[in-house]
């Protein structure tokens, strides 16, 4: 770009925004000017007017109007009347930040006052009312405790009974034990609160968590503080030991047997033909040699089969061939039955 040109002024307004509005020139002292002008724009000196959002002067009673990124922002003034809301056109209330629910106010002031329920004071109502302040506690019961609307008198730390004449113990750092609390208790003396799993006038015994038999099938129960442990017996678990658990899960039975969970074991049983603790064994039918005369014996699932020697039949082959029968003897001879023969 060069001195004396006509400037773009599509350019100028993408370079300065809306900062091209406020400034018309000629292009001569353009360059110089836009590096001044936009340095000043960064710092927010220059075409805020353009845009300010107080000019139609919005605030009213005298209020401040201050322009917040094009959108204005009333101060309302503080005395000797005050105001509020977004144009300042109300008279203020202070209760509205009272710290208390019962409030009354003079609108257009800072004074509140709030009405305290019983036992409390001050300007919030967050003081209790210290009702033992005036020593109204007489006599031998002269230690007055507070209490929330009201006090009751009492024997004086460590002493009891109708005329405070009972020494009573008072709490020491060893009076709890096992991280119990000791209060002292008007008239009464110690007493302590004990954590969970505590109990016994010091909190010195450890409850047995026991003594419920919490533990099923046989479990040991271990006792701990506040709670106890179940060790299960062989066969069970969860945290009671109340859960058998199933030795049949892992489908130990082979060959079809069928598997029954018991107790810390499981039992097959098997298809006929199989035989060991998981089925696992196919049984030899020829073991107990059924097969008679010399007959070879050929092993199946649950039954056996006798190929017999020539001269024998049956299942066993335990028959011996009559081969007489069909009277091979001719002429009144005698026929003797022998072996295939
Ligand atoms: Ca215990
Ligand atoms: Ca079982
Ligand atoms: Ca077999």
């Amino acid at each position: 770009m060069l001195d004396g040109e006509p400037v773009d002024s599509h350019y100028l307004s993408v370079l300065t925004g809306h900062i091209s509005s406020c400034f018309t020139m000629d292009s001569g002292r353009y360059q110089r000017t836009v590096l001044i002008t936009m340095m000043m724009f960064k710092l927010g000196l220059l075409c805020t007017a353009a845009a300010d959002s107080c000019l139609s002067s919005p605030c009213n009673n005298g209020a401040t109007c201050i322009d917040h990124r094009g959108k204005y922002v009333c101060l309302c003034t503080k005395g000797p009347v005050w105001y509020m809301g977004k144009n300042c056109d109300q008279l203020y209330d202070p209760c509205i930040l009272a710290p208390c629910t019962n409030c009354t106010s003079t609108r257009g002031t800072d004074q509140f006052t709030c009405q305290c329920p019983d036992g409390f004071t001050g300007n919030s109502c967050e003081e209790g009312v210290d009702e033992c302040q005036s020593s109204p506690c007489t006599g031998v019961k002269s230690n007055c405790v507070g209490r929330v609307n009201g006090y009751s008198c009492h024997c004086p730390i460590g002493l009891g009974g109708e005329d405070c004449q009972e020494h009573m113990t008072i709490c020491s750092v060893e009076t709890c034990q096992n991280g119990g609390t000791c209060l002292d208790i008007p008239d009464l003396g110690l007493q302590c609160q004990c954590p969970a799993g505590f109990q016994g006038m010091n909190c010195e015994e450890n409850v047995d968590e026991c003594q419920s038999d919490p533990c099923q099938n046989g479990a040991i129960c271990k006792d701990r503080v506040n709670g106890y442990q179940c060790f299960c017996v062989p066969g069970f678990q969860g945290y009671h030991c109340d859960l058998d658990i199933n030795e049949c899960a892992s489908q130990p039975c082979q060959n079809n047997g069928t598997c029954l969970d018991k107790v810390d074991h499981y039992v097959c049983d098997c298809t006929p033909g199989f035989k060991g603790i998981n089925c696992e064994e196919e049984i030899d039918e020829c073991e107990s040699l059924p097969c008679q005369n010399g007959a070879t014996c050929r092993d199946h699932v649950a039954m056996y089969s006798c190929v017999c020697v020539a001269g024998f039949q049956g299942q066993d082959c335990e028959v011996n061939i009559d081969e007489c029968a069909s009277m091979p003897c001719l002429n009144g001879g005698k026929c003797n039955d022998g072996v295939n023969r």
